[in-house]
């Protein structure tokens, strides 16, 4: 189902009756974001602070008593829920496993269990088995009909909205709940935040589409300002970094470079994932670092066309990756540049061309990673078959999932672990990096060069 998307005039005014009977119901929730079991390191160091949990939070904070709880940061969950009346979990798929243990056991104490998060969604019956419901994509869009069942005790297994909501009317999320915790500065000192929602690229291995279809939903400019200048004031610097939880910012690039125009009058630093459609523009580079822009994230994915064909990739244009590096290292923007290994069509030579390109265009941080069929996906359903599991905790793109076509086992990720050493010696560190501004890019270099030494192939079965 492709959502339509509903007027802003419906969403605040009905909000307003809930409240009374929300306080007269004295419900207190606890929201949960549970660590997830994976060996690799996707947990570690400073975590970013969960903006979709903390929109759960902002929402539910509004009518109910709220208790906010992130195990990342070493926060214990309780064994007894007695003291909560419903006990709400955002999941991925690489934490599902250790979201369902703790569901059950909150389930088990009579408690309203609600599940919420990409990998519920995509795998609703199952998610439905852990939990009294599971909230279909954002929750803003059920919100006033899930808040008003919580109250009633009539809960429906599953709230999914025929209409998504306009970006402008959603609340600004409150940080308040997250930064509670006594562990809060272990959170990333970058702040997340939403200009806009939806891709409507369509990569048939990215979950994206198949939630939000072809919708791509944007906020006014002058909330994003509103937003950005609220954190300045509440940290009181203007220098605060900011960093995109968008899928694609720049898929449009009217919108996109009139929100750079807006940014660069504030001081701020940001980040964030970009597709690159229209990034050999030069004028969006030169805008982007004009506006505080230090680090993009840029998913390149393969250098082989058959591969980016058969993902239905279309936004990348492999005569295009050159020019689109060029742009950003002009301006002193890092890049954060994504590989996938896994593909059928990949080879010995894909491996040396994806070093090559790396290394000729000198990318600053690459990152690699084995291609992942997350459920719910065309591509989940395409290579089903072919899957050598279903443990949800290996669903981390740092586990070996098939057998591609062109290679055997032991050499696919012989030659993974060797890319990702050779890329990160000592060397080719400094060819990469050389000249360039010292900052934590470096410091990532220097940590990924110890890291890429420990690597054997067994760690990626
Ligand atoms: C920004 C981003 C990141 C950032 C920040 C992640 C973070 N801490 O939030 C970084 C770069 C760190 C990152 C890392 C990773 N990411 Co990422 N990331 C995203 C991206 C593009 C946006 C996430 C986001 O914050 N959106 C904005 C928030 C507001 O929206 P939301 O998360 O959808 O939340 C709404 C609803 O889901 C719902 N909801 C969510 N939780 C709950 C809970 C309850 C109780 C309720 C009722 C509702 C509810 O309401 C929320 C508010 O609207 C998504 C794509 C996407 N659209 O989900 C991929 C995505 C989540 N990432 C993905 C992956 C694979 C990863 C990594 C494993 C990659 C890696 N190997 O490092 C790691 C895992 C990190 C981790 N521990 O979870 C996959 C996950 C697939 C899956 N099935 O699990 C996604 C979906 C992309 C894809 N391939 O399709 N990611
Ligand atoms: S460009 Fe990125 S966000 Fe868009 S569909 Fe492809 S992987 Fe998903």
């Amino acid at each position: 189902m492709t959502a339509d998307i509903i007027p802003a005039s419906e969403t605040t005014s009905e909000l307003h009756h809930l409240k009374a009977a929300a306080r007269k119901s004295g419900k207190k929730w606890l929201l949960i974001q549970p660590v997830s079991n994976t060996s690799m390191m996707v947990d570690s160091g400073r975590v970013s602070m969960p903006l979709n949990l903390v929109m759960v939070a902002t929402l539910a904070g509004k009518l109910f008593d709220v208790d906010f709880i992130d195990e990342r940061l070493g926060d214990r969950i309780p064994d007894d829920f007695s003291g909560f009346d419903v006990v709400a979990l955002t999941c991925r798929t690489l934490n599902a496993r250790r979201v369902y243990h703790i569901a059950e056991s909150a389930k088990k104490q009579g408690k309203t269990v609600l599940l919420g998060g990409v990998h519920p969604t995509m795998s609703l019956d199952e998610a439905q088995s852990h939990a009294t419901s599971v909230v279909y994509g954002e929750i803003e869009s059920v919100w006033p009909e899930l808040a008003e069942d919580v109250i009633n005790g009539t809960m429906k297994p599953v709230y999914r909205a025929e209409s998504l909501k306009p970006m402008n009317a959603m609340v600004r999320p409150d940080f308040s709940y997250a930064l509670r915790s006594r562990s809060s500065s272990k959170y990333s000192s970058r702040i997340p935040i939403l200009a806009t929602k939806g891709c409507p690229v369509g990569c048939n291995f990215c979950t994206t589409p198949t939630i939000y279809g072809k919708n791509y939903r944007f906020r006014d400019i002058e909330l994003v300002m509103e937003e950005m200048h609220y954190h300045q004031s509440r940290l009181g610097k203007n220098a605060v970094h900011f960093s995109f939880m968008d899928d694609n910012i720049s898929f449009r690039p009217g919108y996109f470079k009139d929100l750079l125009s807006h940014m660069g009058w504030l001081g701020i630093r940001w980040n964030a994932n970009i597709s690159m459609n229209f990034l050999h523009d030069p004028e969006i580079a030169r805008l982007a670092a004009w506006s505080g822009c230090d680090l993009m994230s840029i998913g390149f994915e393969s250098l082989n066309p058959e591969t980016l064909k058969s993902v239905h990739k279309g936004s990348n244009r492999l005569e295009n990756y050159s020019a689109i590096v060029r742009n950003l290292h002009d301006q002193g923007i890092a890049i954060q540049g994504y590989f996938m290994f896994g593909f059928d069509n990949d080879s010995l030579e894909s491996f040396q061309m994806t070093y090559d390109f790396i290394m000729e265009n000198r990318i600053d941080f690459p990152v690699f990673s084995l291609v992942t069929p997350f459920p719910g996906t065309p591509y989940y359903e395409e290579m089903k078959p072919r899957l050598r599991h279903s443990d949800w905790d290996k669903y981390d793109t740092y586990h070996y999932m098939f057998e591609p076509k062109g290679m055997g086992t032991e050499k696919f990720l012989e030659n993974f672990v060797k890319v990702q050493r050779e890329v990160y010696s000592g060397g080719a560190i400094l060819r990469r990096m050389k000249g360039k501004r010292l900052n934590w890019v470096w410091l990532a270099n220097l940590h990924m060069n110890r890291f890429t030494r420990s690597l054997k192939p067994s760690m990626y079965l």
